[in-house]
C-alpha cells in the first residue's frame, strides 16, 4: 500500500478558517484526514503541504506513523514552528485515521483503550458586565456544564476604545479608568491592563457570591499583563478557587512562572502558542505548571502530543488540550481520542459545533450533559464531505487574515504600544 496524495482542504463553515488535510491511498476508498489549522496563516499551511509534503510522502507506505513524522519533521533541515508543525499534524492525525480504519478500531482503542468514557468539557462565558457574565454562567450550568471559563469583554477585559488616530487627550477611555492617551497613536485593538486586571478578582467575587464553589471556574490571562501583574491577578484570584488560571504569561516571559509559584496555589495552565520542546520541557520537569493546554495541530499532532502526555504524567502535570473554533472538528475528535485515554486527562475546552460544521464534518463527537463523547467508527471517526466543504469558501479577507486595523491581533496599550492579543 502507498500514499498516492496528500492535500489540503480549506473551508470555512462557521466562518472562520480551517485546514484539513487528506492523505489518500493506492487502497480503494481507504484514506484518512487530519487537522492542520492555523487560521491566521492558511495559505502558509497549504503550501508546506501541497508543494512540499505532498511530494516527500507519495509512494510511501502509510503504515509507517512515526517514520513519516520524523521524515517530515527533520527534512525541512529548520524544523518547528506553527505552519510546518500544522501541515505536519494535518499527516499525521491523517495516518492515524487510517491506521485505525485498516485495524477496523477506533483511534483511541489503537491508543490503550479508554480510561473514562468522555471528556468533561469547559465552555466560554463572557459578557459586559458581571450581571452578564452571571447569565452566561448559568445559561451554561443548565445546558450541564461543570466547568465554566469566566471572561469580561473578551480578551484584554472591559473598555475597550475605538482607534482615534491623531486626537489628543482621549480622557473619557477605558470603561471610566481615566487613563489618557498621547496623540497620534496609531489605531489599534486598545485595552487597558490595570483596568482588566483589576476588574477579574471582582468578577469571580460577585459570580461565587452567586453560584457558591461547586462549579469549577476557569480564566485565560491571554498574555495580556506584565509578568509583575500576571503573578499579582495568581495570587488575587486564590479564594475564588480557580480550576485554573490559563497563559498568565507570554511563552517569552516563561523564567516568571517560578515567581507566580511562590506567591500563589491558584493552578495555572500553559501552552496553547508552543510549537517548540523546549517551550514545554522545563515547564513541566520543574513542576511550574499544572495543566499543558497545547494546540495539538501546532505541535504536530498526535505522535508528538502522547508523547507530550506521558511526560506530563510523570510530573503530576494534567492535559488540557486547546479546542477554541480555530480547531476544526477533526481536530476535536483527535483531542477527544487522547482525552479519554490518557490517565492524567484533566478538562477538554469546547466550542461547540453549529449545524454547518456538524453537516461538512459528518461524524463529529456529541456532547451531553458537558461530555463529548467519541463514537465508535474506525480511525478518528470523522470525515470531510469536501463537496459541502466547497460550498463554505473563504473570503479573501479570512483566507490572507487582511483583518482590519482595529481588529484583535492588533492589540496596544493606553499610550500606543502594540502589545500581544
Ligand atoms: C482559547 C484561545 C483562543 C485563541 C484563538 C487564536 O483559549 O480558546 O485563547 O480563543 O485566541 O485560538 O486564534
Ligand atoms: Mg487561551
Amino acid at each position: 500500500m502507498q500514499i498516492t496524495r496528500v492535500k489540503c482542504i480549506l473551508t470555512a463553515p462557521a466562518n472562520i478558517g480551517l485546514a484539513v488535510v487528506k492523505v489518500e491511498t493506492s487502497e480503494p476508498g481507504l484514506y484518512g484526514v487530519g487537522c492542520a489549522t492555523f487560521t491566521q496563516r492558511l495559505l502558509l499551511v497549504r503550501s508546506a503541504v501541497e508543494e512540499y509534503l505532498n511530494p516527500l510522502l507519495v509512494g510511501r507506505d502509510p503504515h509507517q506513523i512515526e517514520d513519516i513524522w520524523q521524515l517530515c519533521y527533520q527534512n525541512s533541515y529548520w524544523r518547528n514552528g506553527p505552519a510546518l508543525n500544522n501541515a505536519l499534524s494535518g499527516v499525521d492525525q491523517a495516518l492515524w485515521d487510517i491506521k485505525g480504519k485498516l485495524a477496523n478500531l477506533p483511534l483511541y482503542q489503537l491508543l490503550g483503550g479508554k480510561v473514562r468514557p468522555a471528556a468533561a468539557l469547559y465552555r466560554h462565558a463572557d459578557g459586559l458586565d458581571p450581571q452578564e457574565v452571571l447569565d452566561n454562567v448559568l445559561r451554561l450550568q443548565a445546558e450541564g456544564y461543570q466547568y465554566i471559563r469566566c471572561q469580561m469583554g473578551g480578551y484584554g477585559g472591559i473598555g475597550k476604545e475605538a482607534p482615534q488616530p491623531g486626537s489628543y487627550n482621549n480622557v473619557a477611555v477605558y470603561g471610566g479608568s481615566g487613563r489618557r492617551r498621547p496623540g497620534h497613536t496609531q489605531p489599534g485593538d486598545y485595552f487597558d491592563p490595570d483596568l482588566y486586571a483589576r476588574s477579574i478578582p471582582a468578577l469571580f467575587e460577585f459570580i461565587r457570591s452567586k453560584i457558591g464553589f461547586a462549579t469549577q471556574l476557569l480564566h485565560d490571562v491571554h498574555e495580556r499583563l506584565a509578568p509583575i501583574d500576571a503573578v499579582r491577578l495568581a495570587k488575587a484570584l486564590e479564594p475564588y478557587r480557580l480550576f485554573f488560571l490559563e497563559d498568565p504569561l507570554a511563552p517569552e516571559d516563561q523564567e516568571w512562572f517560578k515567581m507566580i509559584r511562590q506567591h500563589a496555589t491558584t493552578p495555572i495552565a500553559m501552552g496553547e502558542l508552543f510549537t517548540h520542546p523546549l517551550e514545554w520541557k522545563p515547564l513541566i520537569v520543574n513542576q511550574l505548571i499544572d495543566f499543558i493546554r497545547v494546540h495539538l495541530s501546532d505541535i504536530g499532532g498526535i505522535t508528538p502530543a502522547r508523547k507530550l502526555a506521558t511526560l506530563c504524567e510523570a510530573f503530576g502535570v494534567r492535559t488540557a488540550f486547546h479546542g477554541p473554533g480555530d480547531v476544526s472538528p477533526v481536530g476535536h475528535a483527535a483531542n477527544l481520542h487522547l482525552d479519554v485515554v490518557v490517565p492524567n486527562f484533566g478538562i477538554q475546552e469546547f466550542s461547540g459545533f453549529d449545524a454547518a460544521l456538524e453537516e461538512v464534518f459528518p461524524g463529529c463527537p456529541q456532547v451531553h450533559d458537558g461530555f463529548l463523547y467519541p463514537n465508535e467508527a474506525p480511525g478518528l471517526g470523522i470525515d470531510i464531505d469536501e463537496r459541502l466543504a466547497a460550498r463554505y469558501p473563504l473570503h479573501p479577507d479570512l483566507l490572507q487574515f487582511r483583518n482590519g486595523v482595529g481588529d484583535w491581533t492588533q492589540s496596544r496599550l493606553p499610550d500606543g504600544t502594540l502589545w500581544r492579543p
